[in-house]
């Protein structure tokens, strides 16, 4: 064929994707392939599978309505090759393409795959993904050569140079860059949570479920009752009614967890924004019009906005500054194995209860329960960070590697040595209680350090300080938490030492807490 084939990620579902934005359907082919090693590089929650396939098959559907031809290989097509690379090779032996286009794939593994193909493909061109605000250069330039990096300090660049939330003199809007400390409220009792849409399945998300019923079986979590959009209209259905009924509390209980409650007030946009349904510079432009016309609160925007052109382009500059090396970081030398409760959400802790069960059941967990809960959990019982990382990889039905691994690996499990965050997010189960009602019914007593009704998290917090003081005893803004624990008397240091010995002993032998 003289046009070009264009291959279309199951994550590239964006009309203006750098690949299809000039393409010709008069002459170019587009390819797009449901292939098993994508659902199985780590065992995919199958909502989060069919979730990707049902978007490919309607995205592939707009496509076809805009004129283009486009070769679709099925799942269970019988000569699939069960790779994109195999894919692409099969279409390029086929249909002899003067040029291939692939816009570049969003985690390493894949980019790793198609370069190596390249070297026997010269045909194929890499072209960059500029569905982000920070570009891989303008990143490095922005790191230098520093040691550890600040989230604030890019943010703060971001918004100066997208202007977002500036007042007409380029400094921020209300005066200040960041109000993270008005992003801390517990829910009060009784709080009205907005109805969330819903997305009936369409023929189309029916048949990629059985599909995905017969072939990922044995993956974690629950594929009935899926209620999430798959089509480009259908996001911005959740995304309006997102901004017009959750948005206003947003700013507000940001960081608070509530039993039953999976959502609060939270957008649930990540996953249709990580495969292209929705544009983040589109959501940060909607948020700003929203606060200038007094339909939201500045917390509410501000921290909107700095969860999406702060944390979101942060973390995915440091994944491409830092790959493949990154993901091999384990600073604090972790070796425990996940425990197995993180895939069953047996376990008495009510808060982990809560996070996994709704994992399990709905692929998704918000932010504070992620970093909070199973992520401080990890971090506090020295989950090896590999584990961790290929489960929230695996069960969010947001997640891929550019993302999730920065997330895991440097802000949860601090195992990049401090390079993403200057200290560890470690606490004991105060912050739980004073975030959510979760102790309330839980098992264990928050207000206990030590002996079997106590709250795991409490010993295996100073446990873990305790074990790790020459990492962050010197640590200025851990100064006060090593002034806490060296207050205390060398019989409560010990006992909180046993205890947490204890615990991690009954992790090692399998049991569940
Ligand atoms: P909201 O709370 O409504 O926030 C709005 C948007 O801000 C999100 O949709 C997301 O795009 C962005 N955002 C917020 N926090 C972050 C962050 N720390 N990093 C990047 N974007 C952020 N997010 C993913 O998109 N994919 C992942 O694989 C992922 N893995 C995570 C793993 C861990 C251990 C932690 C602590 C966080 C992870 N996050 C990930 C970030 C965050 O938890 C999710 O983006 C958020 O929970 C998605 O739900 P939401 O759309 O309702 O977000
Ligand atoms: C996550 C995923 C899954 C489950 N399946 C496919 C697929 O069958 N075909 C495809 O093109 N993409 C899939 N994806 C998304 C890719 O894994 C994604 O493009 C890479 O993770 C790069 O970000
Ligand atoms: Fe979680 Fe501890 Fe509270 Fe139980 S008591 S819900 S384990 S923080």
């Amino acid at each position: 064929m003289t046009g070009n084939l264009i291959l279309v990620l199951g994550d590239q579902l964006s009309h203006d994707l750098t690949s299809l934005r000039d393409a010709d359907p008069g002459t170019d082919r587009i390819l797009m392939a449901e292939v098993m090693e994508e659902g199985t590089y780590v065992a995919h929650h199958p909502k989060k599978i069919l979730f990707i396939l049902s978007a490919m098959r309607h995205f592939a559907g707009e496509l076809r309505e805009r004129g283009f031809s486009v070769d679709y290989i099925r799942l269970d097509d019988s000569d699939n090759t069960g790779t994109l690379t195999g894919e692409l090779g099969r279409a390029r032996e086929r249909l002899k393409p003067d040029c291939i286009l692939l816009c570049e794939p969003g985690e390493w593994r894949l980019l790793a795959a198609f370069r190596g193909a390249r070297e026997a493909w010269p045909e194929l061109q890499l072209l960059e993904d500029d569905r982000f605000f920070c570009s891989h250069e303008a990143f490095r330039t922005w790191a230098g050569d520093r040691k550890q990096l600040r989230m604030e300090f890019f943010y703060r660049e971001m918004r100066k140079h997208t202007r977002l939330l500036l007042d007409p003199d380029g400094g921020p809007e209300g005066g200040s860059w960041n109000l993270d400390a008005e992003n801390r409220k517990a829910l009060p009792d009784n709080t009205e949570i907005p109805a969330q849409p819903e997305f009936a399945e369409d023929g189309i998300t029916q048949e990629v479920s059985r599909l995905v019923a017969e072939h990922f079986q044995s993956h974690y979590g629950t594929l009935a009752g899926f209620d999430y959009p798959v089509t480009a209209e259908q996001a911005e259905r959740l995304w309006s009614t997102f901004l017009d009924q959750g948005m206003p509390h947003f700013g507000d209980y940001q960081d608070a967890m509530a039993d039953h409650q999976p959502y609060l007030f939270h957008a649930r946009i990540a996953a249709a924004m990580n495969i292209g349904l929705l544009d983040p510079r589109r959501v940060c432009l909607d948020v700003q019009a929203a606060y200038r016309a007094g339909d939201i609160p500045l917390n509410a925007a501000e921290g909107f906005i700095r969860q999406i052109l702060g944390w979101r382009e942060y973390v995915r500059g440091i994944y491409w500054l830092l790959m493949p090396d990154y993901a091999d970081n384990n600073s604090l030398g972790n070796r425990r194995d996940l425990p197995a409760f993180y895939w069953t959400g047996k376990t008495r802790m009510r808060c982990m209860q809560q996070a996994i069960g709704q994992t399990l059941e709905h692929a998704y967990a918000h932010h504070i329960q992620r970093l909070m809960v199973t992520g401080n959990f990890a971090l506090l019982a020295g989950i090896e960070p590999k584990q961790i990382c290929d489960w929230y990889l695996a069960v969010y039905m947001d997640a891929f590697d550019w993302v999730e691994l920065p997330n895991t690996l440097g802000m949860v499990m601090h195992a990049d040595g401090g390079y993403l965050g200057s200290k560890p997010y470690c606490s004991s189960g105060q912050y739980i209680k004073r975030m959510s009602n979760h102790c309330q019914s839980c098992s264990y007593k928050v207000t206990e350090k030590t002996g079997e009704k106590a709250c795991p998290f409490n010993s295996l917090y100073w446990h873990f300080l305790m074990r790790h003081r020459e990492q962050f005893g010197t640590n200025h803004r851990m100064k006060m938490i090593y002034g806490n624990l060296d207050r205390m008397t060398d019989k409560s240091q010990k006992a909180l030492w046993d205890w947490g010995e204890t615990l991690l002993q009954r992790l090692d032998n399998g049991e569940a807490l």
